[in-house]
């Protein structure tokens, strides 16, 4: 397609998309939000989008002038970005950040390709043609099994995956769980046989946030608002068990700073309490579960006073709160996620906290733990066209990795285990697609290997360790700039399944192009353009709403639709999807895991697993007493708001932070082990682990428990911060750091602190 016809073509469908809703502003009206007076002759509209900065696709109903984006509110009603039938849709900081994160001078804007070591700008038939040669010539030196594919949470990850499984045939990926939530899914998926529970906030009457903080880290609008709901109209109860105070400690009837790692004992003195006052749902159990006989023995010896001394929680807080969620069961959810995946010893602190779940019988019940579904399938677009799509990936010679235990029962590649990978010589190049792994884990090691690998293409929006690194760089095109279709079943509709679309409102900024675009040119160019008949997304996304009646350009055109009945209960009719067809509370009729715990030695029921310093993560001593930690907050998405100079402000602001000259992250300390060291805020600390050191500043607070640290993610060495201001934890993280069962970044590290020669930032 050349340049005229692209325009043509995006033209064509901007205009569809935002033809439901043209209006022009009257001469001299004032703009609602900001304030400003319109343009004299400015032609507005307004049309939708969806939100994809934290991937939960909240509906945004965007004004526009000219073409250029100006304005962005919540599209009302929408499942995940309001509370429900009628209700205002809103937008978090993070979605209101889409225009200057569209329009930001730091945004990569033309293809890239490295020439004499050095990245030059270059035009995209050259870039095309560039990195269709060196994937050939790759290919023929080291075979596709040696392409390594990696994934964010990209729009056109089907084609990425057309691209470089199906046709190029690269048979290794790395895990997207083992960055984020490797032991929860597994865990859950082994016992109630399905990766993802969502919680039904909204008619829950005693919610457990376990480790998961739901008012700033959300999986769309639609939890935080759910949540305040039901506490308003059900008089719900909220519970928070997190070592930090979070924005959900806030709105908390009870705030539970946990001692760190110990959650799977605290979950098991629940169980035996619950157990012991006879509150546990015996029907259920009875009927529709496994292995509760290992359960009860497992729980059997497991007291509130034997937990107090192990998670700092008091004998009486716990038997108080295990009371009171199983009287509330079956609407009640103890939902675990992520901060509780990135522990060492995470999948048996998660299975204990799943098993809690099951012994009250709140599963797929109104008000408890949801079975994640939508309820409808969308048409194959493939099928329907009649192509036969290859699976060049399969019968790959894959590498060996006996020696890694968890690797030995996943096909994908832990996250850490890439620098080794390329030592070894099994991976020699990279795909990469909207992710920036460099934050992520092992990060000295996996940027030594990147400069090691023979070939890294990257489709990216921002500068960062990997496009840096990169051979070929693609500036890839945000949701304003292309379509977009998502369904789920998570969101305030709780029994119900949900599409939602918008098509492409602006011309990309710069040179971007879709990602649809990128991919298709790119198989084009390899021979396999028959792959991609679609003239774009839109036609493709069209034909895979046929499968429900359905067009592009109905749903696009009011954002969203309830398309489905999802009830509750779903295992009376289909039974659990496990082995026994039951709920599991033990996992030894699950081969994986039963080989992998014979190993290992640890029961197949649940059981306390203290970090240990051998597999289970490390512990603290004498010498690095503190234990550190980092994630999220509500005005920073994982690796890309960095990037934005508001975003990043707005966060400092809210620590009261307005420091000239300073805009990284910061390091929460607790004033009892700031005194000691003499550490005031606004100090500038170095951190030191037993595998390095990174430097940043300091704010000292009760928000988190003694002896724990917590910095934000996605700052410092090969970050998309300016100048990678603050620091990257994970220059101290490394292949060590696992989770044994899934492989996922175990992100505990235990450390020193002290300041930096008196200055001050
Ligand atoms: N240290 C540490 N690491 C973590 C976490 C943590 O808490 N601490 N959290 C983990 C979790 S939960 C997850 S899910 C993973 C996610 O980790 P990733 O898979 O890396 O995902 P993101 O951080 O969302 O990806 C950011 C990348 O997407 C690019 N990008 C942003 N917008 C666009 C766009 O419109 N188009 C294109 N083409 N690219 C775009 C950015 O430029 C950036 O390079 O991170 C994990 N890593
Ligand atoms: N603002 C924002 N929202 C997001 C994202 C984002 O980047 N920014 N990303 C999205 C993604 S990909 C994800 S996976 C979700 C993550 O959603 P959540 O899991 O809710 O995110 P976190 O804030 O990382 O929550 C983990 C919490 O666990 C706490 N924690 C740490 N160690 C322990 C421990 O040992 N025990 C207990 N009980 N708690 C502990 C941390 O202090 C933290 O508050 O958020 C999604 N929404
Ligand atoms: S919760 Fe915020 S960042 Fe996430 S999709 Fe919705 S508006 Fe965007
Ligand atoms: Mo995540």
């Amino acid at each position: 397609m050349d340049e005229d016809e692209r325009s043509k073509v995006r033209r064509r469908t901007f205009l569809k998309g935002a033809a439901g809703a043209l209006s022009v502003a009257a001469a001299g009206c004032v703009d609602r939000d900001s304030g400003a007076v319109a343009h004299a002759e400015a032609a507005r509209e307004t049309a939708y989008n969806n939100c994809w900065i934290c991937r939960a696709s909240c509906g945004q109903e965007v004004t526009l002038e000219d073409g250029t984006a100006v304005d962005l509110t919540g599209v009302d009603g929408h499942p995940k970005a309001s509370a429900g039938p009628g209700a205002e849709g809103t937008l978090c900081s993070k979605g209101l950040a889409q225009l200057d994160k569209t329009y930001n001078p730091n945004r990569i804007t033309r293809p890239y390709i490295r020439e004499d070591g050095e990245l030059r700008s270059a035009e995209w038939d050259e870039a095309i043609a560039y990195a269709a040669e060196r994937l050939e010539s790759f290919r023929e030196e080291h075979g596709p099994e040696k392409l390594l594919r990696y994934q964010g949470y990209p729009i056109g990850g089907e084609f990425h995956d057309l691209l470089f499984r199906d046709l190029y045939g690269a048979p290794i990926q790395v895990g997207r769980k083992t960055t984020c939530h490797g032991p929860f899914s597994d865990s859950w998926e082994w016992m109630a046989g399905y990766g993802r529970e969502w919680p039904d906030w909204r008619n829950s009457e005693y919610m457990i946030a376990w480790g998961r903080n739901p008012m700033e880290c959300f999986r769309g609008q639609w939890e935080p608002k759910g949540i305040m709901e039901t506490i308003e109209e059900n008089d719900a109860t909220l519970v928070c068990i997190d070592p930090r105070y979070t924005k959900t400690a806030e709105v908390a009837d009870r705030w539970i700073p946990i001692e760190p790692r110990t959650d799977g004992a605290l979950a098991l003195a629940m169980g035996h309490v619950i157990i012991e006052e006879g509150l546990h749902d015996e029907e259920f159990i009875e009927e529709w579960t496994y292995g509760f006989d290992a359960y009860r023995e497992a729980v059997a010896d497991k007291t509130p006073e034997w937990a107090a001394g192990i998670t700092d929680v008091d004998a009486e807080t716990i038997r108080e709160v295990a009371i009171g969620f199983a009287e509330a069961a079956p609407r009640a959810v103890a939902f675990p996620f992520t901060g509780l995946s990135f522990q060492g010893n995470g999948f048996k602190n998660c299975q204990n906290v799943h098993a809690l779940n099951g012994l009250v019988g709140n599963i797929d019940r109104k008000g408890g733990t949801r079975h994640w579904r939508a309820g409808f399938s969308l048409a194959d677009p493939f099928e329907e066209r009649g192509i036969d799509v290859p699976a060049n990936h399969e019968g790959r010679p894959t590498p060996d990795y006996d020696d890694h235990p968890y690797q030995r029962h996943i096909r994908d590649l832990s996250h850490n285990a890439v620098p080794t990978a390329v030592e070894r010589g099994d991976i020699r190049g990279f795909v990469n697609n909207w992710s920036a792994p460099l934050k992520s884990g092992n990060s000295e090691a996996w940027a030594e290997a990147l400069e090691a690998m023979d070939l890294v293409i990257t489709v990216d929006a921002f500068w960062s360790g990997v496009s840096r690194r990169a051979d070929v760089v693609f500036p890839g095109a945000s949701t304003l700039e292309q379509p977009f279709l998502a369904t789920g079943g998570d969101s305030a509709y709780s029994e119900s399944g949900w599409v939602t679309a918008s098509d492409a409102l602006i011309e990309p900024v710069g040179d971007c192009r879709t990602d649809y675009e990128i991919y298709s040119a790119l198989a084009t160019e390899l021979g396999w353009g028959e792959y991609f008949p679609w003239e774009d997304a839109v036609e493709f996304y069209d034909e895979q709403l046929s499968g429900i009646g359905r067009s592009f350009e109905d749903i696009a055109e009011r954002s969203y639709e309830i398309v489905a009945d999802v009830k509750y209960e779903q295992w009376r009719e289909h039974g659990f999807d496990t082995e026994t067809g039951k709920f599991q509370f033990d996992l030894d009729v699950v081969d994986g895991y039963a080989a992998l715990a014979e190993e290992t030695d640890v029961s197949t029921a649940p059981e306390w697993h203290p970090p240990d310093d051998d597999l289970y993560g490390e512990t603290t001593d004498e010498e690095y007493p503190l234990l550190l930690t980092d994630g999220f907050v509500q005005q920073l998405s994982r690796g890309h708001c960095q990037a934005l100079d508001d975003a990043r402000e707005e966060y400092l602001d809210r620590f009261g932070f307005r420091y000239e000259g300073y805009d990284g992250n910061l390091l929460h300390i607790n004033p009892s082990d700031a005194d000691p060291r003499g550490i005031e805020t606004g100090d500038r600390v170095r951190v030191e682990s037993p595998d390095g050191h990174v430097e940043l500043v300091a704010h000292v607070y009760e928000g988190v428990r003694p002896g724990w640290l917590f910095a934000v993610s996605g700052f410092g060495a090969y970050s998309l911060a300016p100048d990678e201001a603050g620091a990257n934890m994970m220059t101290m993280n490394t292949e060590r750091h696992v989770e044994p069962v899934s492989g996922q970044v175990d992100r505990n590290l235990p450390v020193e602190v002290s300041r930096v020669g008196g200055e001050t930032a």
